[in-house]
């Protein structure tokens, strides 16, 4: 069999119809809201990449130093011979996982971008030509349904990215990651922690301004995709922490009154000065909600590990 397998279970126009359904659902809600998944065409991706090298941004680099330090122990306390990885985008922080892995056999990618998947995948399989690579072109947020390889099966959240889920749909989220897993199976999860609001805000808020435009990006993802009639330029940047919530919100404020007319959705939204519509929920946990969270899914909280500094966890759930 090939090293490489791509499996579709999106279907083509699947993103197009999404978008246009979360823009008139979000844009006619009070509060106006949009998913932050829209972030990411090629530019967004870009400009999260650069994000992750902000002096500000200290998430990739905490996880990163927590990846190397424990990969041994994520190996040990695993056994995997499937590594499945959900959001796996370019699969950078991925290596030193597989690199730690001495039985991995199977490794399965689930992505929204089939750019990123078969770029990951050409890359990783120069290096590793023994790999199974099956990437799966899957909304991970709904249910999936996994090839057949050999256990124990791994499965990699990382990046904090549950983060973007509100409490409700990360319920939802963790059940179905739970169907995944038979016993000797494991999650392992990367969580941003809940710190001093100054650290946080200014990781959501860089001086150089790249987490602004990325956010003012989603605009024109919407000018592109559905010919909306939106100037990023009449919107300010707004990171703030929700101090009972516990999240961060990234907005985009109106500099004046003005209005938004998407002919292709039938759509004109006005917007008064000043006005927010959020973009993005970006939820830093504490080890007991994990915990909570994990055992109200069914699963078990087995080992939890931060960086040196104490900004980010990983933690490996057990069934
Ligand atoms: C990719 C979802 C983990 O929430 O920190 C970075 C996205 N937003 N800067 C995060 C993001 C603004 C990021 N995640």
């Amino acid at each position: 069999m090939s090293p490489f397998q791509l499996t579709r279970t999106l279907p083509e126009d699947a993103t197009g119809a999404a978008l246009s359904e979360d823009v008139l659902q979000g844009l006619t809600s009070t509060p106006k809201v949009l998913p932050p998944k829209w972030f990411y065409d090629a530019r967004g991706s870009e400009l999260f990449e650069e994000i992750t090298r902000l002096p500000e941004y200290y998430p990739t680099r905490a996880e990163r130093e927590i990846l190397i330090a424990r990969a041994p122990a994520i190996a040990a306390a695993t056994g995997a011979r499937t590594l499945v990885e959900l959001g796996s985008g370019s699969s950078e922080k991925t290596r030193h996982l597989l690199d730690a892995l001495p039985g991995l056999r199977s490794y399965l990618p689930v992505d929204v971008s089939e750019s990123a998947l078969t770029g990951a995948a050409e890359a990783l399989l120069r290096e590793r030509p023994a790999l199974q690579v099956h990437a799966l072109i899957a909304d991970f947020t709904q249910e999936l349904i996994l090839p057949d390889t050999p256990g124990p099966r791994l499965v990699a959240f990382l990046g904090g990215t549950i983060g973007n889920l509100l409490p409700p749909e990360r319920a939802l989220f963790l059940r179905s990651v739970r169907t995944l897993l038979r016993p000797g199976d494991a999650l392992l999860l990367g969580t941003d922690l809940v710190k001093d609001e100054e650290v946080l805000v200014r990781a959501y808020d860089d001086a150089r301004g790249v987490t602004a435009e990325f956010n003012k990006n989603v605009l024109n993802v919407l000018a592109r995709e559905l010919d909306a009639d939106v100037d990023p330029a009449d919107f300010d940047h707004v990171a703030l922490w929700d101090r009972e919530r516990e999240w961060i919100e990234m907005r985009l404020r109106a500099r004046s009154a003005l209005t938004v007319k998407i002919p292709a959705l039938n759509l004109v939204v006005a917007f008064e000065e000043g006005e927010e519509l959020r973009t993005e929920v970006s939820a830093k946990f504490r080890r007991e909600g994990v915990a909570a969270e994990l055992a109200g899914a069914g699963m078990e909280l087995s080992r939890w590990w931060t960086d040196e500094r104490g900004r980010f966890a990983l933690s490996l759930a057990t069934v």
